[in-house]
């Protein structure tokens, strides 16, 4: 029965378990960053190794860790606690963006219903209970040491051997003892062991790779994140919570949460009527406290002042008890669309706006290539030497649609005067065909759209030259014509020629594109996904495009991910 919102009592009820039939894996890449330094310079692996950002770490190698030095540290700081630290720069993204999208591509092949949900650029849910279900069926309870996991339906022999008596790896609670008379019949403990041992297997496929994670193995989003927090590097823990999850949640600080930011957290203080810092106020705290109830949560988070989407309190106070009904989300295989922008501080001369578009375009080249190349993983070392695909992969979806995008340059002192998008313009014209050319280097085709389109686009966009200071720009690839399953094992740019010939015969205009010579506004509606400012940025912060606020640029990244977790999560009050 679900709970009575109206009912301040209603806390003191058990609350329905949902989702507690799933088994949800969550893999977290130890020091991220920092491996993937590691892995094209093997030589700093053992060797204190810090990933800089401006000025700060953005994080640093295990070997680091050791020394004291931690994650987001000021440089200053960290060397003074580790003379010896090595810094690597860390400015650009494309790299660690190539290595995740590797990882997510490896365990995806592993996922039979395609529930396979990024966070961030290291991090990844996978739902896995169809997976485990099948395996329950196959165990034989009279040689538990002496199973087989199966990793096909179709093909049993693919798959591991593995020890069924036992969960892989860390378990919580520690001392959990487990229950032998009943093993046979306590199917949610061995559904989650059969996640610890798929997880296990998971993890040495990606050390194949070259990268190590951290697991955790529990019913829900919520208790898997968590449950990989508790023994972390190298390591994973399934959380046995066949009882109940709240003595592995009370001790936490509330913060640690996913879904429960800085915001929720200031108005729970006052309702709590505590000064305890973020990391002195509990789960414990918050989820005993008489004044703490689904609707006492909804009255203050939620509608007036507190401003939070309907349901949030009842949300929250579920997320005390370690309920989340959220599902994995299903892959997507390719982007909705793809752009790349830089901001500057002014360019005056044409010439500037010329070299950041080839720049800029030469950076887009090479993420098309890995997003939207069916075997670019394959081809592709993990990181460095840059990766190249000339010649190599299909295309899997071809963009249609090229928009540039251009905004004047305002200086921090005129933020408060203009909207960050104050002058924004764009202008879309159709993709020419010769961006797909697998032959060609990426910088050849960049330098030939920008002479022979984006300059031009640039042009109209922007008449009045004795006016020129550009702030930024975007060049975006969208409306994505994705090949027909069918055409996948047969020719595939020939069946994109077919389509796109079909197209015109039939007269069909490339969707999305305003009629030619049209300026209009940036249109955001489809921009669900958060696209920040990759390239450095000359300023000292950068405005979030989704909620406008000015982020120092080592926050960018945790920023970002906040966005993130705004979509399968609670809704993030802050943070
Ligand atoms: P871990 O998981 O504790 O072993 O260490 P990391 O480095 O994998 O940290 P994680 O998982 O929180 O974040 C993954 C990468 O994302 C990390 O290597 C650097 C980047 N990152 C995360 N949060 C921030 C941030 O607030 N600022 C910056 N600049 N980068 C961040
Ligand atoms: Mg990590």
């Amino acid at each position: 029965m679900d709970m009575d919102m109206d009912n301040p009592d209603s806390k003191r009820k058990a609350p329905r378990r949902k989702g507690d039939d799933r088994v949800i894996l969550h893999f977290d890449l130890d020091c991220f960053y920092a491996q993937c330094i590691e892995n094209a310079n093997p030589h700093l692996k053992s060797v204190p190794l810090g990933i800089k950002q401006k000025s700060i770490l953005a994080t640093c190698n295990y070997v680091a860790r050791k020394h004291g030095v931690k994650k987001l540290m000021g440089i200053q700081e960290a060397k003074r606690l580790c003379p010896d630290l090595v810094l690597a720069d860390g400015e650009d993204l494309s790299p660690f963006r190539d290595v995740s999208k590797q990882i997510y591509s490896l365990l995806k092949s592993y996922s039979w219903n395609g529930r396979v949900e990024r966070l961030g650029l290291d991090e990844v849910f996978l739902d896995v209970t169809d997976v485990v279900a099948y395996n329950l069926g196959l165990v034989n309870h009279h040689c538990l040491e002496e199973s087989w996991f199966c990793l096909s339906r179709e093909d049993p022999e693919r798959g591991f051997a593995f020890d069924a008596r036992e969960v892989k790896g860390c378990v919580w609670p520690p001392d959990f003892v487990s229950d032998r008379e009943n093993e046979g019949t306590d199917s949610l403990r061995l559904r989650l062991l059969l996640g610890s041992h798929l997880a296990f297997y998971l993890r040495q496929q990606m050390e194949g790779l070259g990268y190590t994670s951290a697991c955790g193995i529990s019913t829900n989003k919520l208790l898997a994140k968590l449950a990989g927090d508790r023994n972390k590097p190298r390591n994973q823990t399934t959380l046995l919570s066949s009882h109940s999850p709240v003595p592995f949640l009370d001790p936490l600080p509330l913060r640690k949460i996913p879904g429960i930011g800085g915001k929720t957290i200031t108005a729970m203080k006052s309702l709590l009527k505590t000064d305890d810092d973020d990391d002195g106020l509990t789960v414990h705290n918050a989820r005993t406290n008489p004044a703490v109830s689904p609707f006492a949560l909804e009255r203050l988070l939620a509608g007036s002042g507190g401003g939070g989407e309907k349901g949030i309190g009842r949300k929250v106070w579920l997320l005390l008890h370690g309920i989340d009904g959220s599902e994995v989300k299903p892959a997507r295989d390719v982007p909705r669309q793809i752009g790349i922008e830089d901001t500057y501080r002014g360019l005056t001369q044409l010439s500037q706006v010329r070299a950041g578009l080839v720049q800029i375009t030469t950076s887009l080249l090479r993420r098309m290539h890995v997003d939207l190349l069916d075997d670019f993983d394959a081809v592709t070392p993990p990181i460095s030497p840059a990766p190249t695909s000339v010649g190599k992969g299909r295309w899997l979806a071809q963009p249609k649609t090229l928009r540039l995008t251009t905004r004047p340059y305002h200086s921090p002192s005129e933020w408060d005067k203009f909207e960050y998008n104050h002058g924004r313009v764009s202008k879309s014209v159709a993709l020419p065909r010769f961006v797909f050319d697998l032959n060609i280097e990426p910088e050849s085709i960049a330098e030939r759209l920008v002479e022979g389109t984006l300059m031009p686009l640039f042009h109209s966009l922007n008449p009045d030259k004795s006016k020129l200071c550009i702030g930024l720009l975007n060049v975006c690839v969208t409306n994505m014509d994705r090949a027909k399953e069918s055409s996948r094992g047969g020719d595939i740019m020939a069946a994109f020629q077919r389509q796109r010939e079909v197209e015109e015969i039939r007269g069909v205009a490339f969707a999305d594109e305003p009629p030619d010579g049209e300026e209009k506004a940036e249109d955001t509606s489809d921009d669900t996904e958060v696209e920040w400012v990759e390239e450095e940025d000359e300023q000292d912060g950068v405005r979030c495009r989704l909620c406008g606020c000015v982020i120092p640029v080592f926050a960018v990244e945790a920023h970002g991910r906040w966005h993130e977790l705004d979509e399968g999560w609670v809704e993030p009050q802050g943070g």
